[in-house]
């Protein structure tokens, strides 16, 4: 008799399903095909309590689903360029493929400690020449569709880290990796043309409703901001030395136009600059240093009180023909619409402010029953009919504003139009540890991409250590004689662009490479892809919500308009695991409450921190560490496995024989478990298991007695259920069971519906005192339903003989008695 010893089954069992291939899909369409996949990891460090968690969660499902039947495709792989890699590099004067491997290799093994149900032949890493060849042949097919361009603007800058920050890269005015406030910089820059995908990656959350976290389509709506308004041409009159000048703005409120009482561009947009009379001009540009100052979050702060200053010009409303006075002020954003508004104060709170700040002139247009907002200080922003509004007047706002935009129309100062506060994609990075940029930039030639045979333009490898330094430019820039080519098409003296891809182009297309990770004519095997495309479910943290999952859209969208796939949605179904928080507070060095996975598993074992990630809370929620108890876990697996070990039938005995109070309960889990597993109710499975495990042992202990066919059948049940969460102890159950390994293709056992309604008693029927029928009946049966039975059957009706009935006693569930009249 053995005792359960976890590190005996964590050093016996990874070769065994390593040597058996278990977690391969068979892939020859034999089987129905379902793909599942966890957002993949960054190799920073080892794996820690984050990665158990979530990985965890998406083992559940692969698992699960393999036990349906499925040919299931899990594969693994890493997101292995980056900056913490290079950061290492120059400190340790190393190559970051150094660090980087090392660490893959650390989160490797740990991850088979981990018996994550991976197939590790379709290991990946994003910084391989065979992975970045593609995603450089990507972005060629992007380029020469147009969705791929160059253009100089002001790009958010980390004077830090010496890089071009993505908007999205920037929080509350500061770097995101290393905190340094941002500033602005004017470089040519490589951008993705998002934009024009805008309305599909909108218009296509409707298939994903339902299946994704309504939380995270939510937050792309609002990223992708799709306003409906018009764009309205106002003339800036001639003054002050400078000429006319025709100033467009962008409008939710067309109806709103005769209340525009002021105008306002954006201070620090070049257009302030360009409208400003000579005499205004010293006072805008100490404005402007202000300005600059100031980060996002003050500037778009309500709370702040309004500042600007006035250009000197007017512009002409084209309706009314009123000139309105042209400001420049910061709560007007250079970036979203046209960075210049018409100010209406009466329906708008943040124009109202400002009017009040500079006693500007407000004007109701819109008669809402609510008080004057120029006394009460309040903007109105209710239904309600136009006033002071010309031929608008009496209109409701509703009619108004297709109205008004229809004025425009005809007199050609405007038009209907949908403004979107998504940006186009910045992708250029002036860092090493990136994808190159295949294009090269001849004198002659202008831009001339990489030919495709000639990918991938590979990184030098003599760079290390402060060759990586920031410098302003791109390392790459330093590495002279992989900068200087021939070009393609000229053969003349040419330079590599020197800027390297942003880290989410890599993983904007990796789960494509998953299908087919060794294919070398193409990003993916052609024939492969729609068996597997698109990601059934995919699993991984909400900080993704935005970026990475609307990237990955855009990508596939795009790949698909090539007619390279059928799906134009990557993931079907998407579920946001939990934080492993301690203490009640996210696991941080600054506060000391990080615990470290190794140890964890050294202390408790694999399987019992597994159960304990999974049992402890939904898997959506987080799970507090300070609260669970792995060696609560730990006992549990124990017990369970016990139930293999008492067993003493001979595997392959008919079950039908055996106790039918403990085949109720088994089959009765088994089918709530997988109504619950499709659910995604993981935590309630493992209660339920917990259920099933307690009648199970009373039924050794004191009731049919480890002999009994229902004992083997409720072990063999929980062997297969507890493979979902708890690979080795469930591996080892089956071993005991006497099972060939491994119980992770043994099958979801069938459940026998008859088994599910509960056991009967019978009941007796009596007609004027005599026993007439005996019928099987639940011990639940009402009152109600017992009389109708009784009534019901035919040797009663046979003993009435047409009487009709005076009475009818019934002691539920077992005695009726009818008295005839
Ligand atoms: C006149 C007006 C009257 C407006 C009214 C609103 C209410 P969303 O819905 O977010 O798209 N706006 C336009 N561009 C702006 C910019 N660059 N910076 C700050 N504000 C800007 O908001 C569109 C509205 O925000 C526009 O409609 C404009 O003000 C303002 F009763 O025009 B509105
Ligand atoms: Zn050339």
């Amino acid at each position: 008799e053995g005792t359960y010893s976890f590190a005996a089954m964590e050093a016996k069992w990874p070769q065994v399903w390593e040597d058996l291939k278990v977690f391969t899909p068979v892939d020859d369409g034999s089987r129905e095909r379902r793909y599942v996949l966890d957002m993949f990891p960054y190799p920073s460090g080892d794996l820690h309590m984050g990665h158990a968690e979530a990985f965890a969660m998406g083992d559940v499902v692969a698992r699960y689903l393999r036990q349906q039947g499925y040919d299931v495709l899990h594969p693994i792989g890493w997101d292995s360029f980056g900056l913490p890699a290079e950061n290492a590099a120059i400190k340790r004067n190393a190559h970051p493929s150094e660090w980087t491997y090392a660490n893959i290799d650390t989160q490797a093994a740990s991850f088979k400690r981990y018996a994550i149900s991976a197939d590790w032949s379709r290991r990946l890493h994003t910084s391989d020449p065979e992975y970045y060849r593609w995603t450089q042949w990507l972005f060629k097919r992007f380029y020469e569709r147009g969705l791929a361009y160059r253009k100089n603007s002001p790009v958010n800058w980390c004077p830090k880290d010496q890089t071009v920050l993505a908007n999205e890269q920037v929080v509350n005015g500061a770097c995101e990796r290393c905190g340094t406030t941002v500033t602005k910089k004017s470089l040519n820059q490589w951008y993705f043309k998002i934009t024009d995908y805008a309305d599909r990656l909108l218009d296509d959350m409707d298939e994903l409703r339902g299946h994704w976290p309504e939380r995270v389509l939510a937050m792309q709506k609002n990223w992708i901001g799709r306003s409906e308004g018009a764009h309205v041409k106002f003339v800036v009159e001639a003054d002050g030395g400078k000429a006319a000048k025709e100033v467009t703005v962008f409008t939710t409120r067309p109806d709103t136009l005769y209340g525009a009482t002021f105008f306002v561009v954006a201070a620090d947009a070049p257009l302030a600059v360009e409208l400003v009379t000579d005499e205004h001009a010293a006072a805008l540009d100490e404005y402007r240093e202000r300005v600059k100052a100031l980060s996002e979050i003050e500037r778009q702060s309500t709370e702040r009180e309004k500042t600007g200053v006035f250009t000197g010009r007017y512009a002409v409303n084209p309706l009314n023909g009123e000139k309105l006075p042209v400001w420049a002020a910061d709560y007007v954003l250079a970036d979203y619409g046209t960075g210049a508004i018409m100010a209406v104060p009466a329906h708008d709170q943040r124009d109202l402010d400002f009017a009040r700040a500079f006693d500007l002139p407000v004007r109701a247009v819109l008669d809402t029953g609510e008080e004057d907002p120029a006394v009460s200080g309040t903007a109105t922003a209710g239904e309600g009919t136009l006033i002071n509004s010309g031929e608008l007047n009496g209109l409701p706002k509703a009619e108004a504003i297709p109205a008004a935009i229809a004025m425009l129309e005809r007199q050609g100062t405007g038009e209907k139009f949908v403004n979107f506060r998504l940006r186009d994609w910045l992708l250029s990075r002036q860092r090493f540890w990136g994808t190159p940029i295949p294009i090269i930039h001849c004198p002659s030639c202008g831009e001339v991409p990489v030919p495709d045979e000639q990918l991938p333009v590979t990184l030098p490898s003599d760079l290390r250590g402060e060759d990586l330094a920031p410098k302003g430019t791109s390392p790459l820039a330093a590495a002279e004689s992989w900068v200087n080519v021939e070009c393609p098409t000229c053969h003349g003296p040419a330079k590599r662009d020197t800027d390297t891809m942003d880290t989410f182009v890599d993983s904007s297309w990796y789960f494509l490479r998953f299908v087919s990770p060794h294919y070398t004519e193409g990003p993916f095997d052609p024939r492969k892809i729609n068996d597997w495309m698109p990601v059934g479910q995919y699993v991984g943290g909400v900080e993704h919500a935005i970026l990475h999952l609307l990237y990955a859209r855009f990508f596939t969208k795009v790949i698909h308009d090539l007619g390279m796939i059928d799906a134009d949605e990557p993931f079907s179904a998407l579920l946001n695991q939990g934080q492993v928080l301690n203490g009640g507070k996210a696991m941080s060095k600054s506060l000391g409450n990080g615990v470290d996975l190794g140890e964890q598993l050294d202390k408790y074992g694999v399987d019992a921190v597994r159960l304990t990630m999974v049992f402890a809370s939904p898997p959506e929620d987080d799970v507090d560490w300070a609260d669970v108890s792995p060696s609560g876990s730990a006992k549990f697996l124990a017990r369970a496995w016990r139930l293999a070990q008492a067993v003493t039938s001979a595997a392959g005995v008919d079950f039908a024989g055996g106790d039918r109070a403990l085949r109720s309960v088994t089959h009765r889990t088994i089918a709530d478990a997988a109504e619950l597993l499709d659910a995604n109710k993981f935590n309630v499975v493992v209660a339920k298991l917990m259920e099933l495990v307690n009648a199970t042992r009373k039924a050794i202990d004191s009731g049919a007695g480890a002999g009994d066919p229902a004992v083997r059948e409720a072990a063999e049940a929980v062997a297969v259920i507890l493979s979902l969460f708890a690979p080795y102890t469930a591996e080892d159950m089956w071993n005991l069971l006497g099972h060939p390994a491994s119980v992770a293709n043994a099958g979801w056992p069938a459940h026998d519906p008859a088994l599910l309604v509960q056991a009967t008693v019978t009941a007796v029927v009596q007609v004027q005192g005599k026993v007439r029928d005996r019928l099987e009946v639940s011990p639940e049966v009402s009152e109600d339903q017992l009389r109708e039975l009784a009534l019901a059957s035919e040797n009663v009706q046979r003993a009435l003989d047409g009487r009709g009935i005076r009475t009818v006693i019934v002691r539920a569930p077992k005695l009726v008695n009818i008295v005839p009249a």
